[in-house]
């Protein structure tokens, strides 16, 4: 009789810890707890956890902890972290597709954004594809303004800026302007400008607030330039590996955090611009020579970007501007 307990006793437990079969995932980001990127992480992790029945448990590295930000893409190509965020624009240099969304006045509203991803989106994931990966989603960062303490009424004044870069895209449009790039990571920005080796950048509302940028920089100018987007990608062979309904489960997580993403995004842009604001930071409108001259450096940007993309670069443009 006893044994026989024994027996079922331990039948029970083999059985439950087979359904409960759990698996860990890391997934690095580069941004701190307090951006909206991370805080839309953090209610995905919640719900892969919830939707899988606590079959897939992903833990959460924020601020470059586990990997940098440039880092973070080969990670997960080579499973060493099985998801991670990146930041799409930092990999211009490796395929055009990837710089797309990072280009000044090709779309410079959350609709027009929005459009731009749709149109964007089939090359991106062929292209994750091929290097042994999935997108689950993106989100937009909010429109890029400059931040700086000089007066800038035209291209022209941002000539000797020590300009903060954070992608090739940043980097391009301060030599063509004069401005000396630099580049540095989100996650270095605020020790980049204490050590005044930058004094100024072009980001969103989202990046000043982040990283305490009023405490040396008293202008935002609003260009609303462009909006670059933030994308979650998983390695395949761990995506293979999860049964069919955790698969499910994880991708209708991603689903909801897309978008969720884009609305946060949009409704959180104004109240960056007003904790900027109320930090002591004048939020500019730009004037409309300083406009002009900037979309003249994205009309040049494009035409090299589509000279770099040909046929397929075309068919995009061509996409995004049927919508
Ligand atoms: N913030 C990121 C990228 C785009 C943005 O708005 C950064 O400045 O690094």
């Amino acid at each position: 009789m006893f044994k026989r307990i024994a027996l079922y006793a331990g039948l029970g437990l083999a059985f439950s810890s087979a359904a409960m079969a759990q698996t860990k995932w890391d997934l690095p980001s580069a941004y701190p707890a307090s951006n909206f990127h991370v805080e839309n992480l953090t209610q995905f992790v919640k719900e892969v956890d919830e939707l899988s029945g606590g079959k897939l448990k992903i833990t959460l590295h924020n601020n470059a902890s586990l990997y940098k930000a440039p880092e973070i893409k080969r990670a997960v190509q080579g499973n060493q972290a099985q998801i991670g965020e990146i930041l799409l624009t930092n990999f211009a240099n490796e395929a055009p597709i990837y710089e797309l969304d990072g280009l000044p006045f090709l779309a410079t509203g959350y609709d027009a954004s929005f459009k731009l991803y749709q149109a964007q989106k089939p090359y991106l994931e062929k292209k994750f594809e091929s290097q042994g990966m999935m997108m689950l989603y993106a989100v937009a960062w909010p429109p890029q303004g400059i931040f700086a303490n000089k007066d800038i009424k035209q291209i022209s004044d941002m000539k000797g800026l020590k300009w903060r870069a954070y992608s090739p895209v940043t980097a391009k449009i301060a030599e063509i302007v004069g401005a000396q790039p630099v580049t540095v990571q989100q996650a270095e920005l605020a020790q980049a400008l204490a050590t005044g080796v930058i004094d100024s950048y072009m980001s969103s509302g989202s990046t000043g607030y982040d990283t305490k940028t009023y405490e040396y920089i008293k202008k935002f100018y609003d260009t609303q330039a462009w909006l670059p987007k933030n994308a979650i990608l998983v390695n395949k062979k761990a995506f293979d590996a999860l049964d069919a309904d955790t698969q499910a489960a994880l991708k209708k997580a991603g689903a909801q955090a897309e978008e969720r993403g884009w609305k946060v995004s949009r409704e959180k842009n104004e109240w960056y611009k007003e904790q900027l604001k109320a930090n002591g930071m004048e939020i500019i409108q730009p004037t409309v020579e300083l406009k002009e001259g900037l979309s003249v450096v994205g009309k040049r940007m494009l035409d090299d970007w589509l000279k770099k993309a040909g046929p397929e670069g075309e068919a995009i443009i061509a996409a995004y501007k049927k919508q």
